[in-house]
């Protein structure tokens, strides 16, 4: 039987990079290729450890390219492709939505199209849960599979519309699909932008942490390991055109997770500063996983031992974050926040 191909898209990003190393290390018999255009969100740096194994490989290259695209996967027949990449952060598509677009919807469009001329056996759609829109704070409310996509940023709608066509490749062209919508995900290599990684970095060089509004907002924080293990079910184990959720039970205000960092960390509370709220905020974000648990998929991490795991991580691999917010990162933070 000849080696199964996978193709990771977005496999230099936080949750594609972690994905990437899971299969490598999982599966040694599969050839893994990471397809990536290396956005400000994407590096190589953290797949030193695996860049030179001889069942890596990695195609730079933007999902939009249609032409690219299509001769790449012509040449390669991939067995399976999962699709992460994209622009990923909200505050982002506040300020720049057209980018989103783009990436989103029309490189999702191209990554099926070439999907369905190859006749790919497996093309999984990696989804969010802010597809659903906003929960209010009744701790009894879940998103569920059919919960109606209601979505309230640029970016959450460019994802919902993604989920769209890969449904409708599905329904028109019997494209063999599934899509995930898990919940916030943290971990290594999680981009310093980003609420957690980016309280663990200030926090580390005596930095004030911006908080949205009043703090109260609430996510549902899965581990990127959990989501990875999730992801590899699906691929191997779904039915074609089913979509499943992916969370752990771990809600908490965004007040809580900065406080939990910085009392791990034994700095002050003071460094908590109030800022001007996310325009369109979610409330809240509540995963309720009993399909995908009925698949056979249990989590590993809780948040407690997920979050000083995590913590370690940083401290322990300080050179890759401090080489991001040294550089362009700067300007970003000057342009979003009003503190310094
Ligand atoms: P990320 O921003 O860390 O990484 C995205 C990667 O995609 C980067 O490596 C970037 O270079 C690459 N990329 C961007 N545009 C590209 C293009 N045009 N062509 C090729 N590559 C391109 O994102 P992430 O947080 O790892 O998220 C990965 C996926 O998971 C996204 O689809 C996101 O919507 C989804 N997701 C994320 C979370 C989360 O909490 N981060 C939760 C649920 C779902
Ligand atoms: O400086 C900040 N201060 C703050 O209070 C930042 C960056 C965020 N926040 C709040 C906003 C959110 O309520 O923290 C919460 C988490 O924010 P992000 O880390 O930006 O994540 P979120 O907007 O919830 O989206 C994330 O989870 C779902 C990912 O970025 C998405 O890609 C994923 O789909």
């Amino acid at each position: 039987m000849s080696k199964k191909k996978v193709l990771v898209t977005g496999g230099a990003g936080f949750i594609g990079g972690n994905f990437v190393q899971y299969m490598i290390d999982k599966y040694p018999d599969y050839d893994i290729y990471n397809l990536d255009e290396l956005t400000y969100a994407g590096d190589l740096i953290k797949h030193k450890r695996i860049q030179s194994k001889d069942n890596y490989y990695f195609v730079k290259a933007d999902i939009a390219d249609r032409k690219t695209i299509m001769s790449l996967f012509k040449k390669e027949k991939f067995d399976y492709v999962v699709h992460f990449a994209a622009e990923s952060h909200v505050d982002r598509s506040i300020t720049n939505p057209e980018i989103f677009i783009r990436t989103n919807v029309l490189g999702t469009q191209v990554l099926l199209d070439a999907a369905k001329e190859i006749n790919v056996k497996k093309f999984v759609h990696v989804s969010t849960d802010e597809v659903y829109g906003e929960l209010d704070f009744d701790p009894k409310t879940f998103f569920t599979e059919d919960t109606p996509l209601q979505p309230n940023s640029p970016y959450s709608a460019s994802k919902a519309s993604s989920d769209l066509l890969v449904r409708a490749y599905h329904e028109t062209y019997g494209l063999p699909v599934n899509i995930t919508r898990c919940s916030n995900n943290y971990g290594p290599y999680h981009f310093p932008e980003k609420l957690i990684p980016l309280t663990i970095s200030r926090v580390l060089n005596d930095e004030r942490v911006p908080v949205y509004g009043d703090g109260k907002n609430i996510r549902d924080w899965l581990h990127v390991q959990d989501h990875c293990s999730a992801i590899d079910l699906v691929l191997h184990n779904a039915k074609s055109g089913e979509v499943y959720n992916v969370g752990g039970h771990n809600e908490k205000t965004n007040l809580e997770v900065v406080k939990t960092i910085i009392n791990t960390l034994e700095k002050s509370e003071e460094l908590i500063e109030f800022v001007e709220d996310r325009l369109g905020h979610d409330k809240r974000y509540a995963i309720d996983p009993t399909k995908l648990e009925k698949l056979g998929w249990t989590p590993i991490y809780d948040f407690d031992s997920g979050i000083a795991n995590t913590i370690q991580w940083y401290l322990d691999n300080k050179e890759w974050w401090e080489q991001i917010i040294s550089g362009e990162y700067k300007n970003y933070f000057a342009s979003q926040y009003s503190i310094k």
